[in-house]
């Protein structure tokens, strides 16, 4: 259940924030954004916490606890568990939706409709549900998919695909992102971030998908497209790979960019996607607008925050100007949970 992301956080409060994490992803079943959010920011204030938070009085003195917060971090601190995540877990259905979810390309829709077509199985969805060529992969390789990749495997990946790559075109550049740039010791899937010096998408896009993708294949490293798409807004590859001489199959993303929006794609792609919300939120505040392809300013807004114009670019390409633009201190990507 628990996840190990091996980041850099501090560790006093680290027991109850696992736990509250648990909780915060039961809610995010139910599709409960806004206990969601409550969660998250009270994770975050005890991350940032030095000492650890024992009792209702101490955790009420943070900033975003509450009270029912307040008294759920006394109990973990005291019983280290949480009777109310013990009973959600305990409730068969949705325990069932909880496995449902996992699956790739299956949100809480899909996932509720095979529960409530009486499915209570990954076997029996497989067998009975009408289902898509994704979602059948991603029942079939289910427990792969579940698997957190090893830091260095990940490496091994990179090192596969930069070959490949560089055979085609030694100008290109493949950054790996996600959870490896930020120093994980292990990985939900790789992300792969490929770009090329003083180049536009059109070209980036055609030899990653008309040449690197099929040549992946070809060597039968990669095992199977999941999604693709190739938007304006950069283009993107999901789908499967394998290491020679291995039978894991693993989750892997492709993210195209054009030279001249590398550094956000970075910030975007590197994550994690909480820290992301929230420098797009400081820069909103700030005036400007932030996304996967650059920092933009002079957008006006109407009352209710809601944008009336795109505003012009400030910065796209580096990704340290970024930060410099929004006034905030250069975060290396170890320390990008916050
Ligand atoms: N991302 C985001 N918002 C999302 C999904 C992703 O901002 N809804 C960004 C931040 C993520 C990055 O994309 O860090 C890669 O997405 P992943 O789902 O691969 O997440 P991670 O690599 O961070 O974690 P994992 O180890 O589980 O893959
Ligand atoms: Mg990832
Ligand atoms: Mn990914």
């Amino acid at each position: 259940m628990q996840k190990h992301t091996g980041e850099v956080k501090n560790t006093a409060n680290s027991a109850t924030i696992a736990i509250l994490q648990q909780m915060a992803d039961y809610y995010g079943q139910m599709g409960d954004e806004w206990r969601i959010r409550a969660y998250r920011k009270a994770i975050a204030t005890l991350r940032n916490h030095p000492t650890k938070v024992c009792t209702k009085e101490e955790a009420l003195a943070l900033p975003n606890v509450g009270d029912r917060l307040a008294t759920k971090i006394e109990e973990i601190a005291f019983t280290n568990r949480l009777q109310r995540l013990d009973s959600a877990l305990a409730e068969p259905q949705d325990r069932i939706l909880q496995t449902f979810m996992k699956v790739y390309g299956a949100g809480f829709v899909q996932a509720s409709n095979w529960a409530r077509q009486g499915l209570t199985t990954l076997d029996e969805v497989l067998q009975k549900a009408d289902l898509t060529d994704n979602q059948r992969l991603g029942i079939e390789h289910f427990s792969d998919f579940q698997d957190r990749i090893p830091r260095a495997e990940v490496t091994q990946h990179g090192a596969i695909v930069r070959k490949a790559l560089h055979t085609l075109d030694p100008a290109f550049q493949l950054t790996i992102g996600g959870s490896y740039r930020r120093g994980a010791k292990d990985s939900g899937d790789i992300d792969f971030i490929i770009t090329r010096p003083d180049t536009a998408l059109p070209r980036i896009r055609s030899v990653v998908l008309d040449r690197l993708i099929p040549a992946l294949f070809a060597q039968g490293f990669l095992q199977a497209a999941l999604a693709v798409s190739s938007a304006d807004d950069g283009s993107k590859w999901h789908g499967a790979c394998c290491l020679p001489g291995q039978t894991a199959w693993r989750r892997v993303d492709f993210l195209l960019v054009p030279w001249a929006e590398m550094g956000a794609a970075l910030i975007y792609f590197t994550g994690n996607d909480i820290f992301n919300r929230s420098l797009r939120l400081l820069a909103s505040t700030k005036g400007y607008r932030l996304n996967q392809r650059g920092l933009y300013k002079d957008v006006i807004r109407r009352k209710g925050r809601e944008r009336m114009t795109e505003g012009t670019l400030v910065e796209g390409k580096d990704e340290r100007r970024i930060f410099e633009v929004l006034g905030v201190p250069w975060r290396p990507p170890e320390h990008r949970v916050p």
